[in-house]
């Protein structure tokens, strides 16, 4: 090998690495968009089997789990401050619209990233009439998601509803 060989060799190893060690270092920043869709998808969390906040079905209105009745809420508060404790209106009804009297309804919920339960043990208070139910002493006093968990039972017929909520902080 002459010098000028050398060189060229010398000056085309250089380059490679410099090349890949600059795509290895700049990965992160556009690695993601490069890759392959259902690769980018695991990088963001956004695989099916983990459930993040983003996802989260925030309506104020579901089927219960089974579907047998159709139940929403009216929160006092709207928004939801952190730390204060109030009131929810849940009204139930059945899956064709028929409003639901003299439910037994018990509530529950937490925080399911964080593994905490409700930090007050809310309860249906009054049934209004109509399908309408006072819920009396909610209170979130941490930022992010929460569920409130209902079960009702009527009629002989039982099932549950969760609300998600995302809480300021
Ligand atoms: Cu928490």
């Amino acid at each position: 090998m002459n010098s000028q060989t050398k060189t060229i060799v010398i000056t085309t190893v250089v380059t490679v690495i410099v090349l890949v060690a600059g795509f290895i270092l700049l990965m992160p920043v556009f690695g993601p968009r490069f890759m392959h869709p259902i690769m980018s998808q695991f990088m963001d969390g956004n695989s099916p089997s983990s459930v993040t906040a983003s996802d989260l079905d925030t309506s104020a209105e579901r089927l219960t789990n089974n579907g047998a009745f159709k139940v929403s809420f009216k929160s006092e508060l709207d928004p939801i401050t952190l730390g204060s404790m109030h009131s929810w209106v849940l009204h139930v009804e059945t899956a064709d619209g028929q409003p639901v009297e003299g439910a037994t309804i018990l509530v529950d919920g937490g925080m399911p990233e964080h593994g905490h339960g409700l930090p007050t043990a809310p309860q249906v208070t009054q049934d209004l009439g109509n399908g309408d139910y006072l819920v009396e002493g909610l209170k979130f006093q941490m930022g992010g998601w929460w569920e409130v968990k209902f079960n009702i039972t009527a009629d002989g017929t039982e099932d549950n509803v969760t609300f998600n909520l995302i809480v300021g902080g």
